[in-house]
């Protein structure tokens, strides 16, 4: 199916932390995507799948992004396509050996930090302490090394890479999920508490996080203490 040109369809879902990267990054580039939330519920997860979220992506995932005749999925890929599409605000860094590094980061939090944040999610706590509390540190010592980068790149913009980029958008939703799932960042990494504050305060972060937070109260549920805290947490 072709989309008119200048709309961009975002499919992603109420509790996708990889559907929450790619809006956010389409909202810091200034363009404003149609979102369209696939079925999800704590029973049936994401089941029935959306029609168009099993057209596009043989891994039956969002987030899918349609844009004209561009149909791609992988948050990783969209932020990709958006920063070809929309080049500023400049979202990776200039320069062949910054930008990889930032690639590197970006797909740390995703594949380095999240995987203990998933084991989480799946373990049950009375029944198997020893790997929660492994996971738990696996997700800790990732924020020390997070506060390293930070401690590097503090005169240059106080965020992963120095200026704001695509890698603090991927950790910031990661660790929001690890906050969820009690393996939250703490004092021990100051500067990474700081850090999600100034994530928190941009305005495309705080209207995708807080309506998450409205979400998780409507459904009863829990909403994390860095996002219940705060004027339109609650
Ligand atoms: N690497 C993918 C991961 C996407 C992913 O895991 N999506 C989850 C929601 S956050 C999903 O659709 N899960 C449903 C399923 O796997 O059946 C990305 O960055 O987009």
């Amino acid at each position: 199916m072709t989309q008119p040109p200048d709309t961009i369809t975002l499919y992603s879902a109420p509790l996708s932390m990889f559907g929450m990267k790619a809006e956010i990054a389409l909202l810091e580039k200034g363009l404003a995507p149609d979102v369209v939330m696939v079925p999800f519920d704590a029973h049936d997860m994401y089941r029935p799948k959306h029609p168009e979220v099993l057209r596009v992506n043989p891994k039956q995932q969002v987030p899918v992004l349609l844009h004209g005749t561009v149909e791609i999925f992988d948050s990783t890929q969209i932020f990709e396509y958006l920063e070809d599409l929309r080049p500023e605000p400049p979202l990776w860094p200039r320069g062949a050996g910054a930008r990889a590094l930032a690639r590197q980061r970006e797909q740390m939090a995703d594949e380095v930090y999240f995987p203990f944040v998933i084991r989480l999610m799946f373990l049950r706590r009375d029944q198997e302490p020893e790997a929660v509390a492994e996971a738990t540190e696996g997700a800790r010592a990732f924020y020390h090394r997070a506060e390293q980068w930070l401690a590097d790149g503090e005169r240059t913009g106080g965020y992963l890479c120095g200026a704001h980029s695509y890698a603090d958008i991927a950790l910031y939703m990661a660790a929001l999920f690890g906050e969820r799932h009690q393996a939250g960042m703490t004092q021990a990494t100051p500067k990474l508490l700081a850090w999600r504050e100034r994530m928190t305060a941009r305005p495309a972060v705080k209207l995708v996080v807080m309506r998450i937070a409205q979400w998780l109260r409507a459904a009863g549920r829990p909403v994390p203490a860095s996002l219940a805290d705060r004027p339109g947490g609650d």
